[in-house]
């Protein structure tokens, strides 16, 4: 039988244990970033957070990862696992888009984005961006084809990364226009260590000018590539390349209240970058980054945040908020928020604790303030809900829409739990 005095020790020794384990986590998370002052670090646990208030447009969708609307209102829509959808008038017909190439699923790879043709209603033309191949050599490709009758016609590859790598890892793949109808997309670096390519991490292609890993690509609607692409003359490198030096950009706008082009990149264990893109531009990783590797003690990827010669990020995250989709608003459906920007995070809460790095899903949006040099003085968090927020955009309406997904990460096929919401009121 415990007695009294026993059981006072016994609460204290739990105490004490309790004290070492919070110590311990609180010396492990000490902040893995320093700033030089000339960008916006955040730390994202500071950010004042509030509910959006959503309505469910479309529930039961399948690791849902990109979409858009075609002209008549309707929105394709993308489902990693290989499905593209339709919602015509609000409802998802049950029946995905026919014609689909073969697809490698894995990881992060399957099906990507889908991105509708400014004049789809002279063309009838669609893109979508997939990962083809196997475990041990797969690639990034752009199809491009005509929608008829709920089904893909006359479907050509327009664009292969010339290099096959292994693993499901940095597919990059989001999609944006330019106003001059040339289309824009990104290509992971590959993967994270270990993954290598020849004899070094995968991640140093993001340097090589001779490789499409880790960069931002642009092409005409028709895969040929434009005259006034950067390093188009450049003898021995790729002429798609726009910039590079990225880790994995899965958001990507045009910005046309600032007239630029907008790119949301994941780091490694923090690190997150929003970019303002540049023709030509070098944003640095593996070279500069303020992420470190994925591992208890933080080793850091290099002692360098910033060096001459590499762009720097307008804002940076760290811990990671997991940015995926982004939109530059242009609308009048919230106060005050044209030429904000706001970006779709699939992780807002990461707790390193003694033991290991835990994310936690806790979805929500971004909302960057801009002012009017188009810089981002203020930021907010605003909660969606208990998922992960895989993609956002503006719609005809004026109304932000944005895809959300299982907490579950990877999802398992079949889960079903993603969904396409409006925002009614930020
Ligand atoms: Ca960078």
């Amino acid at each position: 039988m415990v007695n009294g005095t026993s059981r006072l020790k016994l609460v204290l020794w739990m105490l004490i244990l309790l004290g070492l384990i919070v110590g311990c986590s609180l010396w492990l998370r000490k902040p893995a970033w320093e700033t030089d002052g000339s960008v916006a670090v955040t730390d994202h646990r500071e950010l004042p957070n509030r509910k959006a208030a959503t309505t469910v447009i479309v529930s039961g969708l399948d690791a849902p990862w990109g979409f858009d609307w075609l002209p008549n209102g309707d929105i394709l829509l993308s489902e990693r696992f290989g499905s593209l959808r339709i919602i015509r008038d609000g409802e998802l017909d049950p029946q995905p888009i026919g014609g689909i190439p073969e697809i490698y699923i894995s990881g992060q790879g399957g099906l990507l984005d889908v991105i509708v043709h400014p004049r789809f209603d002279e063309n009838q033309l669609i893109y979508l961006s997939y990962s083809a191949g196997s475990d041990a050599a797969n690639r990034l490709q752009v199809l491009r084809a005509e929608l008829r009758d709920g089904e893909l016609a006359n479907a050509e590859v327009i664009f292969k990364v010339v290099n096959p790598k292994s693993g499901g890892q940095h597919f990059g793949s989001r999609f944006a226009w330019l106003p001059d109808e040339t289309l824009l997309f990104s290509v992971g670096d590959g993967g994270n260590p270990p993954a290598e390519y020849g004899n070094a991490l995968i991640r140093e292609q993001a340097q090589s000018l001779d490789e499409h890993f880790g960069k931002i690509l642009r092409i005409h609607d028709d895969g040929a590539i434009p005259s006034d692409n950067p390093y188009v003359d450049a003898p021995g490198v790729l002429p798609e390349i726009w910039s590079l030096g990225h880790r994995n950009v899965q958001g990507l706008t045009y910005d046309s209240i600032h007239q630029r082009v907008l790119a949301s990149e994941h780091g490694s264990q923090g690190g997150d970058e929003l970019n303002a893109i540049h023709s030509g531009a070098n944003y640095g990783w593996p070279r500069t980054t303020y992420a470190r590797e994925y591992d208890l003690t933080s080793t850091l990827i290099t002692p360098h945040q910033a060096l001459p010669d590499f762009r720097e990020p307008e804002v940076v995250w760290t811990p990671s908020i997991a940015p995926s989709g982004l939109v530059a608003y242009t609308g009048s459906r919230y106060e005050n928020a044209v030429g904000d920007v706001f970006l779709a995070a699939m992780l807002l809460r990461a707790n390193k604790t003694i033991l290991a790095y835990i994310p936690s899903p806790a979805g929500a949006i971004l909302r960057l303030k801009a002012d009017e040099t188009g810089g981002f003085p203020a930021q907010e968090k605003i909660r969606i809900g208990a998922v992960r927020v895989r993609d956002i955009g503006q719609g005809p309406d004026g109304f932000l829409y944005v895809l959300t997904d299982t907490t579950d990460f990877p999802a398992e096929p079949g889960m079903q739990a993603g969904t396409l919401l409006r925002i009614n009121r930020l």
